[in-house]
C-alpha cells in the first residue's frame, strides 16, 4: 500500500465510524421540552432520510420547510398545485412527533412567475392572495402549529417594503392575509416574520409599530418571528430586550431562522465564539416568557443558504457538513440546561493545543545497515487523527524497509505515514514504528522531526 492510499484508508475508516452523533450527546428536543420551548430546524424535504433524516427526527421537535411551502413551489402555474415536498415535510413531522412551522404564505420573493410578472387589477390581486392563503392553510388544517403568514414586509429603515402586494393593495394586504389564514385554520398560531429586526433599531421599530397597528385593528396576529440571520461577532446586545418589548405588546415571539455565519475558514477560535453566540441567542429566548422556541435555518453546514449568497462565508449552523456536532451544538445544549462536557470553547475551557515529542533510537548497526525505532508522542490536548512524520537524513542514509508505518524517501527527506491501527494518538498517547536503513560513511541521527507539519521536540536514545 502506498503512503497516500494508507492515509486515505485510515481517514475513510475514521469518518465511517464517527458519522452518527456520539452516543453521549444531548438531545436538543428533550432539553428544550424541560424548558417549555421547542427547538426546530429548517429542512430540505428531499434530504429527509439517512443521517440527515435521523438527526432531524432525533434532535428537533419542530421543522420548517425551507422552500417547499412557498407560493412559487406550491403553485408554479396558476391553478396547478404541487404539494409533494410540503406533504413530505408534514408527514415526516407527524411520524417523528414534531411541530411544523408553515413557511410562508405571502412574500415578495419566490413568487410564481405568473404572479410576479402578471398584471392584475387590485381587486383581482386581493382575491388571488386571499384564495392562496385559504387554499394552503386549509390543505394542512390541524397539522401546522405556526404559520409565517406574511414574510419580510419591511425595508431596512422600517418603512413598508414596496412589494407587489403593498404597492397595489396598501398595508391592508397584511390584515387580509391574517384574516384568511385564521378563517382557514383557527388553531394555527399566525406570525409575521422578518430579518434584521432581532435587535432594536429602525427596522425593529418599524415592525413594532406595524404590530401595534395590526393589534389595534383587531387583526388576528399571534406572534412575531425574528429570523436571526446573524454574523459572528455581531449578535445584537439588545436581542432579549427587543423580544421582550414585542412580547409586552401581547404577542408570542420566536427565533425562526437562526444561523451565525463567519468568514471561512472556520478556525477553532471562531467556532468557540460561535458556540458562545448560539448559546446567547438561545438564552435570550429562554429569558422571555412568551418566546416559544428557536429554529435554526438548516442544522448542518451542508444544508445552508449562506455559501450560495455570501461567497467566502459559511459554517453558520450547529453541525458541520459531515454531520458532526460543532461547538455551537453544545452551546445550544448548555443553554437548555445540559451539564455534560461542553465540547470546549467556554471561558475557562482549555485552549486546543497541538504538540509532539519524538524518540529516535538506533537499536543495532552493522557495516552497511542499521535498525531504528521511532516513537511519536502527542503532547497536545486534542487527539491526532492520522499522522505524517517527516525528517531529513544528515549523512546520506536511506530507509530500506519499515513496519507499523509506511515510509517513503525523496532525496534526503523521509516521510512516515501511520498505518490504520496507529492512526489515532490520544492526548498523552504515543505511536511507534521501526525500520531498517542503509548507511555509509556516517550514521548521524536526524536533528529534527515534524508531525503533520509542526515541529516536534526530540529525544535521542
Ligand atoms: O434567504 C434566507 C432565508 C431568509 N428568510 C426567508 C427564507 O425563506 C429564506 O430561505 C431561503 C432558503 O433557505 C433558500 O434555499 O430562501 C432562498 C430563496 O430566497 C432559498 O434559495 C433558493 C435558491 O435561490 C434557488 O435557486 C433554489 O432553487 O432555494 C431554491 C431551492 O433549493
Amino acid at each position: 500500500m502506498t503512503a497516500v492510499s494508507a492515509l486515505t484508508a485510515a481517514t475513510v475508516a475514521l469518518v465511517g465510524l464517527a458519522a452518527p452523533a456520539h452516543a453521549a450527546d444531548p438531545v436538543l428536543r428533550d432539553l428544550a421540552a424541560t424548558k417549555g420551548v421547542y427547538y426546530g430546524t429548517a429542512v430540505t424535504s428531499s434530504k429527509l432520510s439517512g443521517t440527515y433524516g435521523a438527526i432531524t427526527g432525533a434532535q428537533f421537535d419542530s421543522i420548517t420547510p425551507a422552500n417547499e411551502m412557498k407560493w412559487g413551489t406550491v403553485e408554479p402555474n396558476r391553478g396547478s398545485f404541487s404539494w409533494a415536498g410540503a406533504d413530505r415535510v408534514v408527514n415526516f413531522a407527524e411520524a417523528n412527533g414534531q411541530q411544523v412551522r408553515g413557511h410562508t404564505l405571502v412574500w415578495h420573493s419566490q413568487m410564481p412567475n405568473w404572479l410576479a410578472n402578471g398584471s392584475f387589477s387590485n381587486t383581482e390581486l386581493r382575491t388571488i392572495m386571499n384564495d392562496h392563503v385559504t387554499t394552503e392553510v386549509t390543505r394542512y388544517k390541524g397539522r401546522i402549529d405556526h404559520w409565517d403568514v406574511v414574510n419580510e414586509p419591511l425595508n431596512e429603515d422600517g418603512t413598508m417594503r414596496t412589494s407587489k402586494f403593498y404597492t397595489q393593495l396598501g398595508e391592508s394586504y397584511i390584515a387580509d392575509a391574517f384574516r384568511a389564514a385564521r378563517a382557514a385554520d383557527p388553531a394555527a398560531k399566525l406570525y409575521i416574520n422578518d430579518y434584521n429586526t432581532d435587535g432594536t433599531g429602525p427596522k425593529s421599530n418599524g415592525m413594532y409599530s406595524l404590530v401595534q397597528r395590526l393589534k389595534a385593528q383587531g387583526v388576528p396576529i399571534d406572534g412575531v418571528g425574528f429570523q436571526g440571520h446573524l454574523i459572528l461577532g455581531q449578535v445584537p446586545a439588545t436581542l432579549q430586550a427587543n423580544l421582550q418589548r414585542f412580547a409586552d405588546l401581547g404577542v408570542e415571539v420566536a427565533i425562526t431562522e437562526l444561523d451565525i455565519r463567519m468568514t471561512l475558514p472556520a478556525t477553532a477560535a471562531k467556532l468557540a465564539q460561535q458556540k458562545t453566540e448560539f448559546k446567547a441567542v438561545t438564552n435570550a429566548c429562554l429569558a422571555v416568557a412568551r418566546c416559544e422556541g428557536v429554529t435554526v435555518w438548516g442544522f448542518t453546514d451542508s444544508d445552508s443558504w449562506i455559501p450560495d449568497v455570501f461567497p467566502g462565508e459559511g459554517a453558520a449552523t450547529p453541525y458541520d457538513a459531515g454531520f458532526q456536532p460543532k461547538p455551537a451544538y453544545y452551546g445550544i445544549a448548555e443553554a437548555l440546561g445540559w451539564t455534560g462536557d461542553g465540547g470546549g470553547g467556554d471561558p475557562g475551557d482549555p485552549v486546543p493545543t497541538t504538540g509532539c515529542a519524538v524518540t529516535y533510537a538506533v537499536q543495532s548497526q552493522w557495516n552497511t545497515g542499521f535498525t531504528a525505532a521511532v516513537t511519536v508522542r502527542n503532547t497536545g490536548n486534542s487527539p491526532v487523527n492520522g499522522w505524517t512524520l517527516r525528517w531529513t537524513w544528515p549523512s546520506g542514509q536511506s530507509v530500506t524497509q519499515a513496519w507499523n508505518a509506511t515510509v517513503s524517501q525523496s532525496g534526503a527527506q523521509a516521510t512516515a505515514v501511520n498505518v490504520a491501527h496507529n492512526a489515532a494518538i490520544a492526548p498523552g498517547g504515543s505511536a511507534g514504528f521501526g525500520f531498517n536503513g542503509a548507511w555509509s560513511g556516517g550514521n548521524t541521527a536526524p536533528g529534527a522531526f515534524t508531525l503533520n507539519g509542526a515541529a516536534c521536540t526530540l529525544a535521542l536514545s
